[in-house]
């Protein structure tokens, strides 16, 4: 019999890091991992780890003959930074990659006659504001609202939400005998911040990088202007919404993709609070145009009303429990135990 395990694609990175954690402490399925690197020596013994690629066809092969795969959370993506650097090698992975993953799910869905559930983290990329005026006067955005996407990363994620949609609900729409479809389900998530990591290549990076070189003592140019305004969410909330979302009741759903958020504040104040927690902090502004234009075409806030409605979303971690309960008191125990 096939062992039923929950899959986690780029569980090395930041989200992956927090999701095993509480996936472990919370659940009887066990958990596979992929990610092209190895993980972080916290989390060895706790999952079965592969070290591979998901495009690559006969290792995902081999997973579906020895697992029935009951959940995948497809973490795996190449942000935006990064994405505008190497664009086609990032459609590659975050598009190319994710059909590969949903076509797995859809097989595995109709082999057991019951649908996978496939959680996507999407983000505010999918989102293009034209210019800061219309940023000021559409500051909290609904999901169907601004899909204009400015940068590679942000059109993948938002073409992935409607492939993931076009697989629950009309792949292989035309056969006699339609068989079991996917679950498909995603979250919009505005910049996260993790006391324990720190990410590399979003653009969103400018909040964490500067709260961790702080901490370090160490000197931070900000790559954007004091005034620029993006929302936040500190890393327990993602996963909170992340483990809900997986587990609402499909009829309670009334969409597919939901907009998650928990606080907005701009980098100016996001320099005060580092501040409060680290006066020595030596922090200055420089911004990098082409970086900045990025971050201008995001949203100053998420409208997540419907993610309250449908399955109660409630960010735990305001801005001040964030800095003072969460970020500060684990962020010194790393740097200075
Ligand atoms: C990035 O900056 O690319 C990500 C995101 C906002 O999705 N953190």
């Amino acid at each position: 019999m096939r062992k039923k395990i929950v899959l986690i694609t780029g569980a090395a990175g930041e989200i992956g890091h927090a999701l095993v954690d509480n996936l472990v402490e919370r659940d009887n399925h066990p958990l596979l991992t992929l990610d092209l690197q190895a993980l972080p020596a916290d989390l060895s013994g706790k999952t079965t780890h592969i070290q591979g690629d998901i495009m690559d066809k006969s290792l995902l092969s081999r997973l579906v003959s020895e697992y029935e795969i009951d959940t995948i959370y497809h973490l795996a993506a190449l942000l935006s930074t990064r994405s505008e650097f190497t664009p086609e090698a990032a459609h590659r992975v975050n598009v190319e990659g994710t059909l590969m993953l949903l076509q797995l799910a859809a097989e595995q869905s109709e082999w057991r006659s019951k649908p996978v559930k496939f959680i996507f983290p999407s983000s505010i990329a999918a989102y293009g504001m034209p210019d800061l005026e219309s940023k000021i006067k559409y500051a909290r955005v609904r999901e169907w609202e601004w899909n204009y996407p400015r940068t590679m990363y942000g059109c993948n994620k938002l073409y992935c939400e409607q492939l993931g949609i076009y697989f629950s609900e009309f792949y292989r729409q035309l056969a006699a005998d339609r068989p079991t479809m996917l679950d498909f389900r995603s979250l919009r998530f505005p910049g996260l911040i993790s006391a324990f990591t720190v990410p590399s290549g979003g653009t969103s990076d400018f909040g964490p990088e500067m709260l961790h070189a702080a901490a370090k003592d160490e000197p931070y140019a900000c790559f954007v202007r004091e005034d620029v305004c993006i929302p936040f969410m500190a890393m327990p909330d993602a996963v909170t919404a992340l483990l809900c979302l997986t587990d609402a009741s499909r009829e309670s759903l009334s969409r597919r993709v939901y907009n998650v958020t928990s606080f907005s504040l701009s980098a100016s104040d996001f320099h005060k609070h580092v501040l409060k927690f680290f006066p020595r902090a030596r922090i200055t502004f420089e911004p990098d145009d082409k970086r900045q234009r990025i971050v201008d075409s995001w949203p100053a806030d998420l409208d997540d009303s419907a993610a309250q409605r449908d399955w109660g979303w409630k960010p735990q971690y305001g801005l001040e429990r964030s800095f003072e309960e969460y970020l500060v008191p684990n962020i010194i125990k790393q740097y200075h135990p």
